[in-house]
């Protein structure tokens, strides 16, 4: 792509963030990776690698988890598997994906050892959420330095396949146990036919595959997506009537944009629609090492082939509305300014307000026609100025719903549950949630909310 297309790209994407209509990335709380989505029981379940704030090489200690039914509001579940549960590991939590298999959850997760060597381990749950724990005591796949970036795979017919790899993409079947592998490991042939002619000579890289494969089923055609190089990565794709191959090069299915050196794809299907998975440096501080996972609706042509996206302000509409009835989490979120989740062991996931006018929007609420005048959260803060946090319809200056002071309770761990009268209020609705107070920092924090009559 020439230069001036990808910095109005850039420019874009910071654009639709200021006005407020993006819904990319996905996940503004935390900087995150390595997408890998799990459709379960109505539920996309997004497995993500997690930036620390600030790095400046690929510090990454954990995996996260995120939920949606509706494609537009994620729940926060926190880090649900750090590297230090692997007894032989010392760094590096890259890209992991994880699959369910007879009511049991594998996570598959590449990781440096204490020799420094790069391995596949596997991590076992019994829920989505964890917790998930090393069955194995060692490395499942620990076959050469090119062991990063698996994707699991589950065929029609049972048989589960592990692909990984950079700079060559390998693959070996699973077990039914998923905890051992059959026969040996094979390398995908590196030729111009699977994975396409570089644009650049790499003695090392004959081909645009670099890392990062995701396999996927259409109708009989198999599918493998892979970052691309040279560097920036674009996404690529070829595809297959096997899940070993052979392999033909289709193209390209992203091209570079979106300011971070790498990117890496994950496709699902949910609820009738197909969605890729992908990252960029688009977060305020984002970058190659500062990351952020964003969603496109994908569409396909006749003949199987991907038809090509761009980066954009992400899925504009909820496939489903919110049901405020209920307790929703203060870290269900379509949009966020100046908020960042954390975990304890008082209330499990929150958010906090970084600073005054930091905000949440919650995308298509549905207050019905009965509609709500009563609204109650759990929240706090340490400082016992006037802290408020304002509900709004719509915009981040639409009509005032209400505002809650916020008691100082004088720690994150020590809550109240405020309930107070509201506007009424009827239909479907953006909500925002702006936390206003004089401190320069934590202003707040925040746990669940609902509605009533
Ligand atoms: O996140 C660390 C590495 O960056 C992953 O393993 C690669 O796929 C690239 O995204």
């Amino acid at each position: 792509m020439k230069q001036n297309h990808k910095i109005l790209v850039v420019l874009l994407i910071c654009l639709n963030c200021i006005i407020g209509i993006a819904q990319n990335p996905i996940i503004q709380t935390n900087y995150t990776a390595d997408p890998a989505p799990m459709v379960y029981n109505g539920k996309v379940y997004l497995y993500t690698s997690h930036d620390e704030d600030n790095s400046t090489w690929f510090t990454m200690n954990d995996w996260r988890l995120y939920t949606t039914e509706d494609m537009v509001n994620w729940t926060d579940h926190g880090a649900v598997l750090s590297y230090k549960e692997f007894d032989w590991a010392k760094m590096n939590a890259w890209a992991p994906q994880c699959i369910e298999r007879k009511g049991k959850f594998y996570m598959y997760v590449p990781i440096t050892d204490r020799q420094g060597k790069n391995g596949i381990g596997v991590a076992v749950a019994d829920s989505p959420y964890g917790p998930f724990i090393d069955p194995l005591g060692k490395p499942l796949i620990s076959n050469s330095s090119a062991d990063i970036d698996p994707t699991v795979f589950i065929d029609d017919d049972d048989q589960a396949y592990l692909t990984w790899g950079n700079p060559g993409c390998y693959y070996v079947k699973l077990n039914e146990d998923m905890i051992s592998t059959e026969g040996e490991i094979k390398q995908v042939p590196n030729t111009v036919e699977a994975f396409g002619k570089r644009s650049v000579d790499d003695p090392k890289r004959p081909t645009t595959y670099e890392e990062g494969p995701w396999l996927y089923k259409r109708k009989d055609l198999y599918y493998l997506l892979f970052a691309a190089g040279p560097i920036s990565e674009h996404i690529g794709y070829s595809t297959s009537k096997s899940p070993t191959g052979p392999w033909k090069y289709q193209g390209v299915v992203m091209p570079t944009q979106g300011a971070s050196f790498t990117n890496h794809p994950a496709l699902i299907d949910f609820k009738g629609k197909s969605y890729f998975f992908y990252h960029n440096g688009a977060l305020p501080g984002g970058g190659g090492f500062n990351r952020s996972v964003c969603v496109e609706e994908v569409k396909f042509n006749k003949d199987g082939t991907i038809v090509q996206m761009n980066m954009t302000e992400g899925i504009k509409q909820s496939l489903v509305p919110l049901n405020p009835y209920i307790k929703t989490e203060a870290e269900t979120i379509a949009w966020s300014e100046g908020v960042k989740s954390f975990k304890n062991n008082v209330v499990e996931n929150f958010i906090t307000a970084q600073y005054n006018d930091a905000y949440t929007k919650v995308k298509e609420v549905d207050f019905r026609k009965e509609g709500a005048s009563k609204f109650t959260a759990r929240l706090g803060t340490t400082h016992n100025s006037n802290v408020t946090m304002e509900i709004r319809l719509d915009s981040k200056d639409g009509e005032l719903l209400g505002t809650v002071k916020v008691p100082m309770t004088g720690g994150d761990d020590r809550w109240s549950i405020q309930t107070i009268d509201i506007k009424k209020v009827f239909g479907i609705h953006d909500v925002y949630f702006i936390f206003k107070g004089k401190a320069k920092n934590d202003i707040m924090y925040f746990d669940y909310w609902k509605v009533s009559k």
